[in-house]
This record gives C-alpha cells, structure tokens and sequence, in this order.
C-alpha cells in the first residue's frame, strides 16, 4: 500500500491527502511533527534529505518528496492531469506559480502567524510575506474572472495544489472579501465529490 510520510497542518501534506481522497487510493500515514524537528532526524532524513514532508512512498518502495511531484505522480492518467501537451504545460505553470510565489508568500505568512512567538523582526516579515502574498492573490483572481478552474474548463492537479494555502489564507492574515472570483473557486473545490477537509484529511 502506498504511505505518506506526513504533518497533518502542513498544506503540503493535505495537497496529496486531498488527491488521494479525490482519487479513492487507500494508503497508511505515517505523521512526522515537523515543529518538534523530526523530519531532521537521522531516521527521517534517510526518507527525505531535504528534512521536509511530505514524502510519498510507493508500493514498491521508491521514495518521492515536494507535494507538486507528488501530484503529478499519483495524478498521471486521471482527468486532474490533462493529456494535452499545452494544457499538461499550463498545469505545470500554475504549479510552479505555488512553489515559486504562492507557497512562500502565504505558507509562509500562515506559518508566522500560526506558529512562531511575534518579535519585531518576525512582525517586519509577515508584513513582506503579506504584501506579496496579495500580489500572488490579484493574479490568481485575474486569471480566474470568467473561469471555474485553473486550466481549461477542468479541474485539476493545479486547483489542488494552489487551494491548500488559498483556503486558509485567512490564517496568515489574509483578507478574501475583495476577490469574488477566488471566493467562488473555493467554494467550487469544497464542492467536489470526495473533498476531505484539511482537518480530517
Ligand atoms: N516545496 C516543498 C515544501 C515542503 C515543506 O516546506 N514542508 C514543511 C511542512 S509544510 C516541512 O516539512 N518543514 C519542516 C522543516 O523545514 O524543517 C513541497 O512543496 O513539498
């Protein structure tokens, strides 16, 4: 059976969850508390050298990390990855748009907000963190103005990936009342058949 080397708040892990759950694989969880650093111990780095979940461990044991390559893996020849070349190309867009400005701008602020005791230098940085997580967010709600999904009229590996930090943006001080068109994608991806919320997920 598959395993998932996992952290149930991480956003990360709840992507594969959340596909996992779309897709109806069964797989075991194996969680790991990054806040108390036990994805830096010898045993946890031997899964992941990077120190990070989540993992994905395959049935035959091979060892995949970084929840976008997760997606892709698990979502390779179902209807969350499209088959044409242009419209697989725009998933990987939207998918390196969360790793590269997204994720760090509002995982990041969730995280400060979430997790870390205030000091100034912390309070300067969620400050940053928010101002380019907003920038990160008028994109994302001009792209979707007129649209349901993010690639094509399908829903996708894309919508998952940038979902898990866009639904609790509010937890990294985020305000979605001025963006209706990110506000209706959400309500869109809660909506799917077996969505599993990230606290159950
Ligand atoms: N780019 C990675 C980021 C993974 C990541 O930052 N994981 C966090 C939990 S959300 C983690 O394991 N942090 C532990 C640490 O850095 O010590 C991905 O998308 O999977």
């Amino acid at each position: 059976m598959i395993r998932l080397h996992d952290y149930p708040p991480s956003g990360n892990c709840y992507k594969v969850r959340l596909l996992l759950a779309q897709l109806g694989i069964p797989y075991e969880r194996v969680e790991w508390d990054t806040r108390a650093g036990e994805t830096h111990t010898p045993e946890f780095l031997r899964i992941n050298p990077a120190g990070k979940v989540p993992v994905l461990e395959t049935e035959g044991g091979e060892l995949l990390a970084e929840s976008n390559a997760i997606l892709s893996y698990l979502a390779e020849g179902t209807s969350l990855l499209p088959e044409g070349r242009f419209e697989r190309a725009q998933v990987l867009r939207w998918m390196s748009f969360e790793g590269s400005i997204h994720q760090p701008s509002l995982a990041v602020a969730r995280f400060l907000v979430k997790f870390v005791e205030m000091t100034d230098e912390y309070r300067a940085m969620l400050r940053q963190k928010q101002k380019e997580g907003y920038v990160a967010l008028e994109l994302m709600e001009g792209h979707l103005e007129g649209k349901d999904f993010f690639v094509g009229d399908c829903y996708s590996i894309a919508d998952i990936a940038l979902y898990a930090y866009t639904h609790v943006a509010h937890e990294g001080g985020f305000d979605l009342r001025p963006f209706p068109a990110i506000r209706g994608w959400l309500e869109r991806l809660s909506a799917q058949p077996k969505y599993v919320p990230m606290a159950e997920g």
